[in-house]
């Protein structure tokens, strides 16, 4: 992304945009059917409805605590509200779809119904599909989009995907990831995926490298790093090391919770590098840190003694 002039566009004033095919909260109608823009990196707030979520499984009582839930998670700052009905942590087991039904869908109207934008964090399209019919306007599928069902989904409703990637499956995927190059399989699979999605009728595509989903400590570092690589498709890119374990990994043993400082640095240090949005179960506290970030970039731009962009000084020279 860069300015008329060729100079590099500063990450906190970039923006990013979304298109729909139908109307969704916040979404302006244009020529191509509903976009919704935003400027600078902002959040995906995590509002798990499972029993036994690595983080925070089991906190949420019922369906009205889960909406208030949600709604604090808007105010806090929060452009979408993810909600899952089915961990996805290592070693979980899978769902029946009856059963995620019963979880998340009183809880996606509900939010809806208060114009929250949802994203519905699930692979079955039979729950993406009832959730989209409920009011979720995004489709979070960490296996990819890999069933034609879930690009059918998303494309009949006219609602983006996030397409993650994933090596192997919840239940094993940390045994013994291997790579050999993680940031350009990643990056290809991605592509690969986010294509398809688009050929199929997918009105817009998020994409994210998955972090903690068949990955070690080294693939997930790499492709934090690689940030401005993986940004630089024209597709919005999501980065989620919320309360992961890389966390402990590198910081010693701590609860989820506790991995809160961690999350941040990891997180504002993608946003620096351009991703677009940070799935976090922390939303006042990412909030806080991005607009210090942001003001604080600001001033830099803004200084007398500030360094010329790379682009401005080679046309100098
Ligand atoms: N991480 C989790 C779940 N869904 N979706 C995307 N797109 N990216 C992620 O990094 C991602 C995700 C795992 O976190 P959480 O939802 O808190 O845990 P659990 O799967 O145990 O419910």
């Amino acid at each position: 992304m860069a300015d008329a002039a060729g100079a590099p566009t500063p990450w906190q004033a970039r923006v990013y945009a979304l298109r729909f095919g139908r109307a969704a909260p916040g979404a302006r109608r244009d020529a191509h059917g509903w976009t919704l823009a935003w400027r600078g990196p902002a959040l995906m707030g995590v509002l798990n409805v499972t029993p036994d979520s690595f983080s925070d499984g089991g906190r949420l009582a019922g369906p009205e605590e889960a909406v208030a839930a949600g709604v604090r998670l808007v105010e806090q700052g929060a452009l979408f509200v993810d909600v899952g009905g089915e961990s996805s942590r290592p070693g979980a087991e899978s769902v029946s779809e009856r059963e995620e039904l019963r979880r998340v869908l009183q809880v996606v109207e509900g939010l809806a119904a208060g114009g929250v934008r949802v994203s519905i964090d699930t692979v079955k399209p039979a729950v993406a599909e009832a959730a989209v019919a409920a009011g979720a306007c995004l489709v979070n599928d960490i296996r990819g989009l890999a069933d034609a069902r879930m690009r059918r989904v998303c494309a009949e409703a006219g609602v983006p995907a996030v397409v993650m990637h994933m090596q192997g499956e919840p239940r094993s995927m940390q045994r013994s990831p291997r790579y050999r190059d993680v940031v350009a399989e990643v990056e290809a699979f991605l592509l690969r995926r986010a294509r398809q999605a688009l050929e199929d009728g997918v009105p817009a595509l998020i994409i994210d490298p998955g972090i903690g989903f068949g990955k070690r400590l080294e693939h997930n570092l790499a492709l934090i790093a690689a940030t401005p690589r993986l940004a630089g498709h024209g597709l919005p890119l999501l980065v989620g090391a919320s309360r992961k374990s890389l966390i402990q990994r590198l910081a010693g043993e701590t609860p989820p919770p506790a991995r809160l400082p961690g999350s941040l640095a990891l997180h504002l240090r993608a946003a620096e590098l351009g991703a677009a949005l940070l799935r976090v179960h922390d939303v006042a506290e990412h909030a806080q840190a991005l607009a210090a970030l942001r003001a604080v970039a600001g001033a830099e731009a803004a200084a007398p003694d500030a360094p010329q962009p790379a682009g401005e000084e080679r046309g100098r020279g």
